[in-house]
Formats: C-alpha cells, structure tokens, sequence
C-alpha cells in the first residue's frame, strides 16, 4: 500500500470548509496531532498549479509555540540521558524509513513547492545520508584529554546538549535543510521544535512522520505550523535555547538580533549571490553544463545558485552564444510529470519580485539575451513559470548583480583577467557559495584562498553540497556557523570542562606550578 495514500496518518483528517472539501492538518505536539489554539489555518496550494489545494494547515499563535516548548523541555531529561549511540539507532531508522518512502515524499514535496522530481529524490537523498551520517557521529562526538600542568591531575572536555533547539527553515530544500539541522540536533540529546516553511508544510510533516515512525519519543521533535508570528514566538521564547534558521538575510538579521539580546545560541543560513568564474582556459562543455544546472536548478531558488556568471572575455561570446541555446531547450512543466526541466517560481510575490528584477535590470542598462518575461501556455498557465532569463553587459555594481534574486536569472559579467575576475566576485555582500572552472592548477589555488565564500567549488558549479561537509557562508550569509559535518555537532553542543584532581592534596593552579 502506498504509504501516501493511508490518510489521514492520524494527523489529517478530510473536513468541508466552506464549499470545499480540504485536507486538514494538525500540528504534532507532545506525541500528538493537535489543532492550534486558535483553529485558523492557511492553504498550502501547488505553484505549477494554483487550483490544486494540498490541505490547510495550522496557524500556529504563541501559545501553540509555548505548548510546544514546554513538551520539548519536558522530554530533554530523559532524552538526553539516553546513551548516544541509541538515539543514533533511531535516527539510523529515520534514515531507513526516508530510504523506503522516498519516491512518495519526493512526489508530494514537487507537488508542493515545485522542483523536478529527480529533484526533490535528491533533496530526500541528502537527508538520508544526514541520518546516517548523524547516527555514525552519535558513536563519536569526541571531547578532548589534555594533559595538567600540575601532577595528579586529569584534564578532559565533554559535550552536552543545548536543551531545546527552535528550527526555522526555508521551503526549498524542505527536507533536507531541516535533517541538516534536526538530525544532529536530536542525535547530540537536545530537543526539538519545528516551524516548516509555510511554503512547504506538507513536506515537514512527512519529515517529522518518519522520525515519529522511527522511535524519536513523544516530546523530544515538535512540530509547529505558522508564519511569522509562531516564527518571532519561538525565537523569543525564554525556554528555547538555541535557534537555527534558514532563510532571507533581512530575517535572519531580525532573528540574530533578539538571540544576541536573550544570550541565545543561534546559526543562521541567509542569501548568495553566488559567483562562477570561467577563465579563458576552461573547457567550455564542462562550462555550459555547469551553469545550466547551477543558474537554472531548482528555478534558480536555491541559496547556492549559480546567479553571476563571471566571464574571461575571451570566452565570454561563445559561452553566452551555448548558453541561451541550451537554456532555451529547457522544459517547463509540472515537476511531477515526465520530462519537466524546470519548475514553477514558488508563488506570486516570487513571480513579481523575479519582474521587478527583470524590469530593474532593463533600467540599469543591461542587455536581456533570454527570456525574461512569465512563461505561459499549455500546462503553464496556472503556475508560476518564469523563463530561463539571461542578462549581460551587467556591471559590478547593479543591483541584479548585487541582490539576491531568488529566481531564474543569470548576470554575467565580463572581465579580463583572474585578479578582476575574483575582485568582482568579492564585491558583494554576500559570502556562501562560489566557483572557478580553469584547468591550471594555479589559477585555482588563487582562487580557492581568496574568493570571500564559505564554500568553493573547481570545475563544477556553486551547488552539490554533501552531507558530511560543512556548510555555511561568511559576510551577510551566515554568522559564523557551519551546518552539516563535524562542524555542526560544535553548534548543537556545549562544552564542559573537567578537571579532575586525584593527587590528594590542594594544588593551586597558576600558583603552584610557578617556575620563577
Ligand atoms: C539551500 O539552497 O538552501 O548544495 C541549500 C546545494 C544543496 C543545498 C542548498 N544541496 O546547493
């Protein structure tokens, strides 16, 4: 039996609202589907076509967050006592589970925010490998033994979890940036709520369905739907003590903002405006592939897109010449259907912001080469399809070169040289993700020490992260933390240091030990 179709999980139930017939889903709050306080709701729709409801969701107010806190502080004791290895298993069952329904999660979550089908396998794919990978550090998260200055003594650091985590993540990868964040939370012995997207609610949901399948006890992962209010509850919440967010800069300033005020531990994931550097040396095929994917991928909503393509001038012609034919052939269509390369914009403030780009972009005098305009006809109309859009004679200093898009759209640049090529890939605020496509092993070791990114790639573009690596940006993208990898299990953890004196006496540090 489809795992999909044995509604209602117990946590949806079919309800007639109004004149139609909606799914109904609940908030999981304690080891248990729960309405919000309120009992207001909001639609969850389909971008490739607008008439098709998913369901509606909770509206979750402070007091359905409060709820959840308190459940979530109350399972941390005996979640954390747990031995790590143990809660790995489960995450390793998570991991199982997720492996088992991956076609039909990937089938809801294209239904629900868009991208390709072999898209959204990729995005459960990367949160197959984050449970596994979790579970594998439940058996390590490794503290130090160092040696004591004085004798008879034994120096050592342990980890120990936050408490509760509050997790805000984007709808773009909607399973695989919150397993970025819960698995190696849950696997450190902290506990967890969870405020999805509103975009993607649906495929939080399946997320927290499987961890509840696997074992993770009532209390320790919470989910909480909503918007911006549930959103500032959990972030100020007193009992919360960590939050890790994904999303827009401007947010997730607001969010470092009140963490810095209530001394809250906080990792936050914000906007690119991701550079890809071609030098004249580079293998074109490779090239055009690579920015295909990048630029385009995900409709270009990814916060690693491919959004300035930095060219040598020597290449710069026949690269933009390959591109547009190649772009021009993409297909776009409803992910879920056969064939489809490119989906639909998320929704109608992505679809006018992307114009208000394009039009922005006309105005600052650079030259449209592609696209640029809503894609429309058969199968399009009741989405939010946007051409593959291409822009050139772009200059530093425009705001399409400067902004994050969020969309289909490519500004490219040219320049003369590596030193040019990486000056104009610093100069903006930005700092995630960045590439350079050369053949000489010395252009990308320049290039690797001085683009200002948390990430860069040689010969392939600004996207493909694993989950064993870490990720995160520098300038405005992040705050100094890294998601995924070892990395992350430093953020999810606090360090306790021990000494231990078995010499029988009182040894003053410092002052005992003085050599003068
Ligand atoms: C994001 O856009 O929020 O490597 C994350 C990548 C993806 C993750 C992107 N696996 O770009």
């Amino acid at each position: 039996m489809s795992y999909l179709k044995q509604e209602p999980f117990g946590n949806a139930s079919k309800q007639t609202t109004g004149f139609l017939m909606a799914t109904i889903f609940h908030n999981y709050i304690n080891g248990e589907w729960v309405a919000s306080a309120t009992g207001r709701t909001f639609e969850d729709r389909n971008p490739a076509r607008w008439s098709d409801l998913i369901g509606l969701f909770p509206q979750s107010s402070a007091e359905d967050v409060d709820r959840a806190v308190a459940a979530a502080r109350a399972a941390f004791p005996a979640w954390r006592r747990m031995p790590a290895p143990q809660r790995g298993e489960i995450l390793r069952r998570a991991g199982d589970l997720l492996r088992a329904r991956k076609d039909e999660i990937a089938r809801a979550m294209t239904r629900e925010m868009g991208k390709p089908f072999f898209e959204t396998r990729g995005d459960v794919q990367e949160a197959i490998d984050t449970a596994y990978y979790a579970a594998s550090e439940t058996r390590r998260l490794f503290g130090h033994t160092v040696p004591s200055e004085l004798p008879d003594k034994f120096n050592m650091t342990i980890r120990q979890p936050l408490g509760v985590v509050g997790v805000i993540t984007a709808w773009n990868f909607p399973v695989a940036v919150p397993s970025w964040k819960i698995f190696p939370a849950l696997a450190c012995g902290n506990t967890v709520v969870f405020k999805p997207s509103e975009d993607a609610p649906h495929s939080g949901m399946l997320f927290v369905q499987t961890l509840i399948d696997a074992g993770v006890p009532p209390g320790v992962i919470n989910l909480v739907h909503g918007d911006a209010e549930a959103g500032a509850a959990l972030v100020e919440h007193p009992d919360v003590n960590a939050i890790s967010f994904t999303g827009s800069s401007e947010v997730g300033s607001r969010i470092g903002g009140i963490c810095g005020r209530l001394h809250k531990r906080c990792s936050l994931e914000m906007g690119g405006k991701n550079p890809l550097i071609v030098m004249e040396d580079a293998d074109l095929d490779l090239v055009v592939n690579g920015v295909l994917w990048g630029a385009f991928g995900t409709t270009g909503q990814r916060c690693t897109a491919t959004s300035r393509l930095i060219l040598h001038e020597a290449v710069h012609d026949e690269v933009v010449e390959r591109l547009c034919e190649e772009a021009r052939r993409l297909r776009l269509g409803d992910g879920n259907e056969e064939g489809t390369d490119m989906g639909p914009l998320i929704n109608q403030a992505a679809l006018e912001k992307v114009q208000r780009y394009v039009e922005i972009g006309l105005k600052e005098g650079a030259r449209l080469v592609l696209g640029g305009k809503r894609a429309t006809g058969p199968g399009l109309d009741d989405g939010f399809f946007f051409e593959p859009t291409i822009f050139v004679d772009v200059r530093p200093e425009m705001r399409i070169a400067q902004e994050e898009i969020f969309g289909p759209v490519l500004s490219v640049l040219k320049v003369g040289s590596l030193e040019e090529a990486i000056e104009v890939a610093n100069n903006v605020r930005y700092g995630l993700s960045s590439s350079i496509y050369t053949r000489e092993i010395g252009r990308a070791f320049r290039a690797i020490q001085e683009l200002e990114a948390g990430i860069v790639y040689v010969n392939a573009p600004t996207i493909g992260a694993e989950a064993h690596m870490p990720f995160g940006g520098v300038k405005q993208t992040g705050n100094g933390h890294r998601e995924g990898g070892w990395e992350v299990f430093d953020f999810y953890t606090e360090t306790k240091t021990v000494y231990i004196d078995y010499s029988g006496r009182l040894q003053r540090a410092q002052i005992d030990t003085a050599q003068d």
